[in-house]
């Protein structure tokens, strides 16, 4: 029994606190054999030819990897030593310094070739890098083959790159603040400029370089036209130097209009003389601070941006102008694709957003420059949670493009939920779109080696920020990781990326693996299921915070987020033959799929057609049904997460753990509040009932509006379906309280209270039994970062769920509210539920 318990104790004690600072880079001390047979496999020497930043980096890096998990110190020594040793360089440097090695091949920039080599009797396993960059990337492969428990001691492996732009955008204002931003503030940006600490910048660096990004823009799309300010060079060089280590180049987003506004010329007009050499003079200036610059990204006439519209210039003319001065320097220049009308008439069945994209470029293919790439959207319309691969993937042939994907989860439910994204992102990938002879997925498309494009790839939307874990969920960080690795090798499947992360992440635990793989390669599904089925998009708060469920808010507007559901049917005709011609955008083969119901998948059936609740999908069920049972599926799916994260409890380090369970129990209530507002808004609009009967009928629940109120006031809630019942009770006074009688059976039970944690102030409940406290606490939860929420809404709805509660009939259940600042204490209703 003993032995058992210090078994236990110092299993315990290697589960220090983790902050998820380290990410997937924790070198977590190999155990058991493996421990002996990496420190026989790994030599006590790393060996640097590549004098240079970035091969000094790799150097570190080794160091620090191998301290961390086999608990030794390496030599660091340049030059080729005379004991086994670890040699890192570029292959050229390699040969130079032992030729007898005879190392023959040849490399494409930033790959790498790990082998073992052995010669007069000593051993070196040898990273050759085409390149510093891939050198480098070829240390954290090493690296990650120990920490991964891959065999190291006979390796011949090269690995290239898929494509040459494998970019991070951040969203990050020079305020400090993040555009879509859910993991705290910039790391870049503090007032205006440059942070004065800026260890957070190479830390970020270090995490990108160590998955082959080599590429990331610093300020946010919607771009302050102070950016190229000529005074504000040395902030960016700044930026520049905490990454220059890692291999990341930093690129700038600009505002268009900025020869005018910062240049002080009367136009900027981009076939004007001046403006040109205004891009080239300015464009100068940042290459002589930084040589290293990648490149711009510009996003031109979109919501409210300006751009070559004004001047009836072409998208290509305003390309190039600025691309031209970039050239010179080998830089790139990335034009947004997302240009689209946000005042379309919603009244026109014709009208459609999604054509946009399309519309807007497929007549300008072959007008860009060289080293111009259209940057476009997975989706057609805004990262929704379920999108068919945008037509203009398959559209240009003389156009280079890179594809963007959304890392930071603006609609995927902001690190609130955990959603993994990487299944979505490769079944666009993977998407052929036709476009030529033989195989044409969207991934060979992007990255140009369909039409043989000079230059393509991947930009991921990330937009970390300062909090410990970088993006606000331990779980997100598989988004970044998932993402760097596509961009990588989108050959690798969903499960390869996520058993990787997991186990260098959260260790190699069988049961704590596996627990999380399933959660995260179920999570998206399970999100789509309780937000937007069957292309419906997400059914949230389009022209608000694109987090909460506001059925009718894409309707009626002109922003083009339609799915046009009504009395009779739900769903956007995009067909050729009846509705929007959206579908002839896709070459013939696509088109033909997506035109018919009878082929169109029922994933994408609603964004595809308008079609009756009546009509049976291919999965046998009317669509209205199905609406129904994926709700209530995708709610049980989250309530069994928090099930299954709890058997891990003293499996995953403390801090992990608590945090990871609060977020999952989170998740849980709102999939419910989700389930109930969608259920409950089509119920009403089809008439037609669920024939399981769950819609509208909740076993158990109170509301608040019809329990004994002294001080709480009745609301009306809007929308409506954010409420049970449309309704709530809120606090007017300086403390209030909702009383009811228990009526059911005496035993244990669980005590759901959903309140509302509006922004602004700290509320205060106490749930009272009878004469006794049960449960109480404080209503802080920080939901929307810079977007306060001070309503009663599926937004600030919230659950507090206290379990094992004894109940007789009779009890008196008693909610104190004592509001605080904009928060009122607000409450919807209160469940009562059988332990199970
Ligand atoms: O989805 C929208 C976002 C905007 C964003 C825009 C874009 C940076 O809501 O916040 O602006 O897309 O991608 O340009």
């Amino acid at each position: 029994m003993w032995s058992k318990l210090l078994v236990g104790a110092a299993a315990l004690v290697a589960l220090h606190a983790e902050t998820g600072y380290d990410a997937w880079l924790r070198y977590a001390p190999v155990e058991g054999a493996a421990l002996a047979q990496y420190r026989q496999a790994i030599p006590a020497v790393v060996s640097l030819l590549d004098d240079s930043e970035i091969g000094r980096s790799a150097q570190a890096e080794t160091v620090r990897g191998m301290r961390g998990m086999l608990g030794r110190t390496l030599r660091t020594e340049a030059g080729v030593p005379s004991e086994n040793a670890i040699v890192l360089g570029t292959l050229d440097e390699i040969r130079r310094a032992a030729p007898a090695w005879r190392l023959d091949a040849s490399l494409p920039a930033e790959s790498f070739w790990l082998k073992t080599v052995a010669s007069g009797g000593v051993r070196y396993t040898v990273v050759a890098g085409a390149d510093a960059r891939g050198m480098l990337y070829g240390a954290f492969a090493l690296l990650r083959k120990v920490a991964l428990g891959q065999p190291v001691a006979s390796l011949d492996e090269k690995q290239l790159p898929y494509a040459r732009i494998r970019w991070i955008n951040q969203w990050d204002r020079l305020n400090g603040t993040i555009e879509r931003g859910y993991g705290g503030a910039s790391i870049f940006w503090e007032d205006g400029k440059a942070r004065a600490d800026l260890s957070r910048v190479s830390d970020y660096g270090r995490l990108l370089a160590s998955l082959g990004i080599n590429g990331c823009s610093i300020n946010n799309v919607n771009a302050d036209i102070k950016a190229l300010a000529p005074d504000f060079v040395p902030q960016i060089a700044r930026i520049a130097e905490a990454f220059r280590p890692w291999g990341v180049r930093v690129v700038l987003a600009v505002d268009f209009g900025s020869p005018q506004s910062v240049g002080g010329l009367d136009t900027f007009d981009p076939l004007d003389a001046r403006v040109a050499a205004w891009w080239q003079s300015t464009e100068a200036a940042i290459y002589k601070a930084i040589p290293d610059f990648g490149g711009i990204v510009l996003k031109a006439d979109s919501e409210g941006r300006v751009g070559p519209s004004t001047y009836h210039r072409t998208h290509a003319d305003a390309a190039n102008v600025v691309a031209r001065g970039l050239k010179p320097y080998g830089g790139l220049l990335l034009y947004r694709g997302f240009v689209y009308d946000h005042h379309m008439d919603w009244r026109n069945l014709k009208n459609d957003r999604a054509r946009a994209a399309y519309d807007n470029f497929h007549d300008l293919d072959g007008q860009f420059d060289d080293n111009v790439a259209i940057q476009i959207k997975n989706g057609p319309i805004d990262f929704q949670v379920r999108e068919p691969a945008s037509p203009l993937f398959g559209a240009l042939e003389k156009t280079s493009q890179a594809i963007e994907l959304q890392v930071t989860q603006e609609y995927m439910g902001q690190a609130h939920h955990t959603v993994f994204l990487v299944p979505m992102w490769k079944e666009t990938l993977d998407f052929d779109l036709h476009a030529g002879p033989g195989p044409t997925p969207v991934k060979a498309l992007v990255a140009g080696r369909v039409f043989h494009r000079p230059i393509g790839g991947f930009v991921g939307v990330a937009n970390v920020g300062m909090d410990r874990d970088w993006l606000g969920n331990h779980m997100s960080q598989a988004n970044l990781y998932g993402f760097a690795r596509l961009a990588w090798n989108p050959d690798l499947t969903s499960s390869e990326i996520v058993s990787e992360w997991t186990r260098l992440t959260f260790g190699d635990n069988p049961a704590v693996d596996k627990t999380i793989e399933q959660m995260q390669l179920t999570s998206w599904r399970t999100y789509e299921d309780y937000t937007g089925p069957l292309g419906l998009q997400n059914l949230t708060d389009i022209t608000g915070n694109h987090y909460g469920v506001n059925v009718e808010a894409s309707e009626r507007n002109g922003w083009g987020q339609w799915h046009r559901a009504d009395e009779k049917g739900v769903g956007m005709d995009r067909t050729v033959a009846t509705g929007t011609g959206y579908i002839g955008q896709y070459r013939p083969a696509v088109a033909k799929m997506y035109e018919s119901e009878a082929t169109c998948p029922d994933d994408l059936l609603l964004f595809m057609h308008h079609v009756p609740y009546t009509h049976v999908l291919h999965n046998g069920k009317t669509v209205i049904q199905y609406i129904y049972d994926s709700h209530y599926r995708g709610a049980e799916a989250v309530e069994e997460y928090v099930r299954a994260w709890r058997r891990l409890a003293g499996l995953v380090d403390e801090q992990r753990y608590r945090d990871v369970l609060a977020q999952l129990e989170y998740q849980a209530g709102q999939a419910e509040v989700w389930r109930d507002a969608v259920t409950n808004w089509f119920a009403r609009a089809s008439g037609i009932a669920d024939a399981e009967g769950r819609v509208g009928h909740y076993p158990g629940r109170t509301e608040a509006e019809s329990m004994q109120l002294q001080g709480y006031t009745v609301r009306e809630v809007t929308p409506a379906e954010d409420a049970s019942g449309g309704k709530a009770v809120a606090c007017a006074a300086a403390s209030c309280a909702a009383e009811m009688k228990y009526q059911g059976a005496a035993g244990w039970y669980t005590v759901r209270v959903e309140y509302f944690d509006q922004a602004e102030g700290a509320a205060k409940f106490r749930l009272w039994v009878g004469k006794q406290v049960v449960d109480e606490w404080t209503a802080d939860l920080t939901l929307l970062p810079g977007r306060p929420d001070r309503r009663l809404d599926s937004t600030t709805s919230t659950r507090r769920q206290i379990t094992g509660v004894a109940l007789r009939p009779g009890d008196e259940i008693r909610l104190e509210g004592v509001p605080n600042g904009s928060d009122q204490a607000g409450l919807d209703y209160i469940e009562i539920l059988p332990v199970r």
